[in-house]
């Protein structure tokens, strides 16, 4: 085309399309009927509320699409430095109110619905969790995009696109059962599938020795072949055009390693491998914190850290001719070990496709990948057995051995022939199954090194990894996690938001956090207070109504709700918050008629995932339900105490459950929890915590402040010490009181609880439960007794709001790219 014609040609195409679409309310009546008709293939006369959720989410996805095309043509100009962000899980939850709130077009979706009889909160209950992630970090990185999006950074997230998410927890007779999460099922609106962007994924075959050039570009001939295809999610920031993408990879079967297999006339076998390629990204593992050494978790991690790996060279490519300044517009991010085979798939195509040359190929790894490790020990740590790793991988097994060789050689220079400490940092570990420890390799090759809170910092830099903070001190840093205050309060609490925008006269602490703190000038004013507890009132019906739905059970709104829901673990002390249960239930037992009266009425709410292969975390949930089937139904008790469990703990379940919380627990032995991110939620809706001193509650402590919170349990110095006191650690009465009742049957199931019981005594008691248990019930006594000076509970709750915004992910997000990526926010000028 000319270039006459090519403006005529665009002139045209705005003429028709009217430039971009509009949000007044007739035109998004026109959309969402045009989306019922002739998307979702409905009568615009009748569709049911399931439908017009799909139409609506079809509108919104239009002007996601518009946003997006906008900011991949803005970032294209301009060219600017991008951070990856590679992930093996990203917890996005729904999408709907976040993007129309992003957007900022939630009123007129709402006016445009309501004219057509539906309600946006109704619809909004429509969609099912996009649940591709296991808890907190998976949260964090979805958390991330959105400050990422918000802050106006280049920003692509890369994983997988999973088939089915997490497990949907369903409970019968008080026991956990794993159901498959169809979340595909009905479709998913969001996700834009690019049929043209794919790439060849290779695994399994051999290396041959011939050198392609004079630093060892060596020649991989791979045995299989799977197909990616790139699902992209885009991501609205708010207050913002930018909307940035997440780009999930689906496995599909090449054409070209079953052409062999066709040729033989073995079409069976052919279609069934063609099936076996899907399985790639069928399924996300259910673990957290433990590892199997399953090839099919290693193929993922593969699969999707190739895909994403060629996506970005290619797109660097695209604009550049040397690899030069490749780490001038690249920042690789590595969320956890997960994704760190990306180090040797960076190496790989340098030296053996691009020909760079180790050297120059190792100098470029060295200043583009930064690591983030949210482990705490050293069970947590990944490990690759190097027999499976050769076999699917083989190239990049020699790459990693390239690599620790040359390492070992410089530290033995650096440190001597200290073996054992060569061994500890080794990237290859000889032991009973030879494997390769991710994270030595993830630090060695990263720039900078994160922990996620403080405390969490001083441990990887003093225990975890001393040997590596000892030889670069200067590649440690820590960046305390934080979460998205549009999620967990705009979209979350409506109420909470229209009256911290009211009181602080300005939505600007949407998009800027330090704004919140001005709340605290009006933390003791009583029209406040009468106008915040309204709100908490109106979030605890939310939850309550939520609570009997689900269970039948009708819980008074006088009571204090106290909520403890992650995912179950036995360092989360879930057992702890119930064995303190069982003991207010006795006390209560106890009591005569004027004792009685004092007491403060709870309604204790316990709720979270056990990985399926954990026994003990299963027991846990068990244990749970067995004690509240005893107390909900003791006519003797009545609304002084209830327990309720509340199953399938996910995304869009949080954000119902957190705005209704009086009081919320965090209750890890102190040195377990890395950082911890459902406090910060808690805090920013006015929920007060009841907490030990681990993982981000340091932090916490120091901008809340101890008396607005209730502290309690031995503090990380102390653990060891107690620890190795062993049978001789003195518990109290109280706690072998409780565990006796659960070892005699009192809740019945005594054979099945009493592993429970032997884990926690006779010297067995891991995580501190008896020691701490005493301190435990005075942290509680003292919760009890805040509640009843309503106006100083309320004036805590405001503070702990006033003085969440150290908790934002924008802090967070803002810190790394500063600290730690090098970036620049890139705005969108439209
Ligand atoms: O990451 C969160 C922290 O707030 C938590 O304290 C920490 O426990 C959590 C393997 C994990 N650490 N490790 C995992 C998840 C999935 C998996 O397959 C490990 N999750 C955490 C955010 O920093």
């Amino acid at each position: 085309l000319s270039f006459g014609e090519k403006k005529s040609k665009v002139e045209r195409i705005f003429e028709l399309m009217d430039g971009f679409l509009k949000n007044d309310p007739t035109s998004l009546q026109n959309d969402i009927l045009h989306h019922v008709e002739y998307t979702v293939a409905r009568s615009r006369f009748s569709f049911d509320d399931f439908e017009a959720y799909q139409a609506l989410a079809h509108s919104v996805r239009d002007r996601l699409i518009e946003r997006w095309h906008d900011t991949q043509m803005h970032f294209k100009r301009k060219d600017p430095k991008r951070i990856y962000f590679l992930s093996l899980e990203f917890l996005m939850g729904r999408s709907l109110s976040n993007s129309v709130i992003n957007l900022g077009i939630r009123d007129q979706f709402a006016d445009a619905l309501s004219q057509l009889g539906f309600e946006l909160e109704v619809l909004a209950e429509q969609e099912g969790d996009a649940a591709l992630g296991n808890g907190g970090l998976a949260r964090l990185s979805a958390c991330q995009m959105d400050s990422l999006a918000t802050l106006d950074y280049p920003a692509v997230g890369y994983d997988y696109a999973n088939q089915y998410g997490l497990f949907r927890q369903v409970i019968l007779d008080g026991f956990q059962h794993e159901h498959l999460d169809f979340w595909l099922n009905f479709g998913n609106p969001w996700e834009i599938e690019r049929v043209h962007v794919t790439y060849p994924v290779k695994f399994y075959g051999t290396v041959t020795d011939e050198l392609l050039n004079e630093e060892n570009g060596k020649v991989w001939v791979p045995k299989r072949t799977v197909e990616a295809v790139a699902y992209d999610n885009p991501i609205p920031g708010y207050g913002t055009r930018n909307t940035i993408n997440l780009r999930l990879w689906a496995a599909k079967p090449s054409d070209q390693h079953n052409m062999e297999s066709y040729n033989t006339g073995d079409y069976i076998n052919a279609v069934v491998e063609r099936q076996r390629a899907e399985n790639i990204s069928s399924i996300l593992y259910p673990d957290d914190r433990s590892y199997q050494g399953k090839e099919l978790r290693l193929k993922q991690q593969y699969f999707f850290v190739s895909a994403s790996v060629q996506d970005i060279i290619r797109r660097f490519k695209d604009a550049h001719s040397t690899f030069d300044d490749f780490p001038e517009k690249v920042a690789l991010h590595l969320n956890d070990t997960h994704p760190s085979l990306a180090i040797a798939e960076v190496m790989r195509v340098l030296v053996d496709e691009e020909h760079l040359g180790w050297n120059r190929a190792w100098n470029i790894i060295c200043n583009v990948f930064t690591f983030t490790t949210h482990t705490v020990s050293p069970e947590g740590l990944e490990k690759i057995p190097v027999d499976l790793l050769g076999s699917l991988l083989p190239r990049h097994l020699q790459i990693i051995y390239d690599i620790n060789f040359k390492f070992v050689e410089e530290l033995k220079k650096r440190i001597g022939l200290d073996y054992n400490r060569l061994a500890r940092m080794s990237i290859v570990e000889e032991g009973a199954v030879k494997s390769i420890q991710m994270a030595n390799l993830s630090i060695l090759c990263s720039h900078t090194v994160n922990g996620v809170s403080r405390v969490h910092s001083k441990l990887l830099t003093t225990k975890l990894f001393k040997d590596f903070y000892e030889l670069w001190p200067e590649k440690f840093q820590y960046k305390t996690n934080g979460v998205t205050q549009r999620r967990w309060i705009v979209v979350s609490n409506p109420s909470l938001c229209a009256l911290i925008s009211k009181w602080l006269g300005t939505e600007d602490w949407i998009r800027d956090i330090d704004h919140l703190i001005g709340l605290r000038e009006h933390a003791a004013n009583g029209e406040l207070h009468q106008e915040w507890k309204m709100v908490k009132k109106v979030n605890k019906i939310r939850l309550a109504e939520y609570i009997e739905a689900m269970s039948g059970l009708k819980v008074s709104l006088d009571a204090m709700f106290d909520v403890q829901t992650k995912r179950i673990h036995e360092y989360k002390r879930q057992l702890l918050n119930i064995l303190g249960i069982i003991h207010r239930y006795d006390c209560i037992k106890n009591m005569d008629k004027n004792d009685r009266i004092k007491v403060v009425p709870r309604v204790c709410i316990i709720g979270g995932k056990a990985a399926p292969g954990y026994e003990t975390a299963k027991k846990i949930i068990k244990l749970c339900h067995a004690v509240a089937e005893k107390i909900n139904n003791d006519s003797d008790i009545g609304d002084l105490l209830k327990l309720v469990f509340i199953p399938d703990y996910n995304v869009s379940v949080a954000e119902l459950v957190i705005p209704g919380a009086d009081i919320s627990q965090h209750l890890s032995t102190a040195g377990h929890e890395a950082s911890g991110t459902g406090s910060m939620k808690f805090l920013m809706n006015g929920c007060l915590l009841l907490a030990t001193v681990d993982g981000s509650t340091v932090e916490i402590i120091e901008e809340i402040g101890e008396d607005n919170m209730f502290l309690f349990g031995a503090k990380v110095h102390e653990v060891s010490a107690l620890r190795e006191k062993g049978p001789a650690l003195k518990v109290p009465l109280q706690f072998s009181r409780v565990v006796r009742m659960v070892r005699d049957g009192y809740f019945g199931f005594k054979d099945y609880f009493k592993s429970l019981c032997d884990n926690i005594e006779g010297g067995q008691d891991y995580y501190l439960l008896g020691a701490d248990f005493t301190s435990y019930l005075e942290a509680q006594a003292a919760a009890d007794k805040a509640y009843v000076d309503q106006e100083r509970w309320t004036e805590m709750s405001i503070l702990s709001t006033a003085g969440s915004g150290r908790f934002s992910s924008d802090r967070t997000v803002e810190e790394y790219a500063q600290k730690t990526w090098g970036i620049q926010p890139c705005r969108c000028p439209f």
